[in-house]
């Protein structure tokens, strides 16, 4: 039986069709030294993230030899062109692929993926730069501004990160970060945000200087997505996590200076227990109760624990859970990490703890919650929720074990959004509303919109555009909750600033390129979501 987003990628697949005629089976074009490296290029920069390095799937689905010619070199510029309702984006149509790059990619398709590079620690260690030493830097804050409510917007295409002061909303600095910078994290106080390009490099960012500014950089992979400090008693600052796309590892570095201190290999075993080809840290969280990391481990559906407190950072626990793992955060608790196994449509929650999966449970097609959202609903006291990717749906789950275990890790609501493509939730504490985005949303208008759920009321109160330029993304407030930013995700895009309690725009701040994540320095630092 197909679900309704498989009938919706069949209805967009052969409506693609039919504007470019019958099925041809066109054979692929043969690909010069120039034409294939091109296309490896591209297909690292725009397809490996969801389809992965072997094309083995993960948030998109697989596309390995054997499938791509299957599917044909016109089936494959048909979806590279028009995209799916199953979330793979319009890339012809939006123009950020040509006719060239689709042909070239649909070729590069039907044949085997290369062997990607490793990195070693000895070029990490070469990679490594400190520009301002712990000594050189200030001691206290040399201005005057409300560091503490600084945001930190990512303009991806530019590989920039744009800092405001949240009070005034001007912008204080604007830093080069690294190719296509996917997020920020702040360490444990909030001084230092930590980003990370996809291209892997970590750039450590000192707020407290006049004007924020870059104090060391380090390139620990290839490919990656995420970072974190560490936050224990004791250890907060002392140390950094990144986790590879590629190659299969994690890099651990001193938190204030960048320098590499381990590298550790990942297992290459699936729950299932298949050898992997790749195996992605996705999502990290630091535990605010002990001296570890969380990580996912995209393909092989475990998570994995990391104790900072032992020599070389060793992975002390690997949970077994559900494949293929991606985007999640902590529960109001900070006891439990809920995950998205985006490709088995089901929330996974890690009873951290106890090192152990408490429950995994089915919400709908591609769940992507980002970090999640926490508040406590009338009825069923703490609670959580994911939008997703593949269906229109928000599906609200208990996550108040204690209180409530009755209703804990169940989907407890099941609100019906406009529109497929959600990307992102989030809540504060000080606001009425639980905000959710359409970014991938192919019906024509929905990207542009965001939809306000009503915590008391349990339904949702509107849906209304915030973008003009481009697509609706991602949400982030303020530090007491007074205002929610958005971002209007184009290449001439803004961020748009919203009031908490009316939801009417207060501000909009033009000319960022590509803006998408935004992480204020205190929620972010407290993981208030
Ligand atoms: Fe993300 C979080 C990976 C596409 C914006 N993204 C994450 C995380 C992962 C991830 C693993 C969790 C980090 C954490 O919390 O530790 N993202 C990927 C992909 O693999 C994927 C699907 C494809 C790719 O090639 O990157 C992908 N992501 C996107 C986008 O297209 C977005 C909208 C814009 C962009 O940068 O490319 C995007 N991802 C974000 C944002 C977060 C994120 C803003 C952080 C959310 C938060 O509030 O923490």
């Amino acid at each position: 039986e197909l679900t309704q987003s498989q009938i919706d990628d069949l209805l967009a697949f052969f409506t693609a069709q039919d504007v470019l005629g019958p099925l041809e089976h066109t054979a692929p074009a043969e690909l010069s030294e120039g034409e294939f490296s091109h296309a490896m290029n591209t297909y690292f920069d725009r397809c490996a993230g969801c389809h992965g390095l072997y094309r083995t799937g993960a948030t998109g689905p697989d596309i390995g030899v054997t499938r791509s010619e299957w599917i044909g070199t016109d089936g494959l510029g048909a979806l590279m062109r028009y995209g799916s309702a199953g979330g793979m984006p319009d890339f012809g149509d939006s123009g950020l692929l040509t006719e060239e790059d689709i042909t070239l990619l649909a070729a590069y398709l039907q044949q085997p993926p290369p062997e990607p590079p490793a990195l070693p620690m000895e070029d990490i260690q070469a990679s490594w730069n400190l520009s301002v030493p712990v000594a050189d830097r200030p001691t206290e804050p040399e201005h005057e501004r409300n560091w503490e409510n600084f945001f930190g917007v990512v303009l991806r295409d530019a590989g920039q990160i744009a800092i405001f002061d949240g009070d005034s909303h001007e912008e204080v600095a604007r830093l080069d970060v690294g190719f296509a910078v996917h997020i920020l994290r702040s360490s444990s106080s909030g001084r230092y945000y930590y980003a990370i390009g996809r291209d892997g490099l970590v750039s450590l960012i000192d707020l407290w200087s006049s004007e924020p500014a870059v104090v060391a950089t380090v390139k620990g992979c290839h490919d990656a997505r995420s970072v974190d400090g560490s936050k224990f008693t004791g250890y907060e600052e002392q140390y950094l996590i990144e986790g590879c796309y590629w190659p299969p590892q994690y890099v651990t570095f001193d938190g204030l200076t960048l320098e590499p201190l381990a590298r550790v290999d990942l297992p290459m075993t699936s729950i299932d227990g298949d050898t992997l080809p790749e195996n992605r840290v996705a999502s990290i969280v630091a535990s605010p109760f002990e001296p570890t990391w969380v990580i996912s481990l995209k393909e092989s559906g475990y998570v994995g624990i990391v104790d900072y407190s032992q020599p070389d950072f060793p992975l002390v626990a690997s949970i077994a859970t559900e494949r293929f793992l991606h985007d999640g955060g902590w529960d109001h608790s900070g006891r439990y990490f809920m995950v998205a196994a985006n490709a088995s449509d089901k929330m996974v929650v890690v009873d951290v703890s106890e090192r152990a999966l408490a429950a995994s449970f089915t919400t709908g097609a591609t769940p992507h919650p980002g970090r999640g959202a926490n508040w406590e609903d009338p009825v069923y006291g703490w609670v959580n929720a994911t939008p997703h990717i593949g269906e229109n749906t928000l599906a609200i789950y208990g996550a108040d074990p204690q209180a409530h275990p009755e209703y804990a890790w169940q989907v407890v609501r099941k609100i019906e959004l406009p529109s497929a493509g959600s990307l992102f939730v989030k809540t504060h504490p000080n606001t009425p509303w639980v905000l959710i985005d359409m970014t991938l949303s192919s019906d024509g208008s929905s990207h542009r919109q965001v939809c306000a759920y009503s915590k008391a009321d349990a339904v949702i109160d509107r849906c209304f555009d915030v973008a003009t330029q481009g697509r609706a993304v991602h949400f982030e407030f303020n530090q007491d909750g007074s205002e929610v930013w958005v971002s209007d995700w184009a290449q001439d895009g803004a961020t748009v600033i919203l009031d908490s309690q009316t939801l009417t725009e207060i501000d909009r701040i033009e000319g960022l390129t590509t803006p998408t994540g935004k992480f204020n320095v205190h929620n972010t630092a407290h993981e208030v979501y």
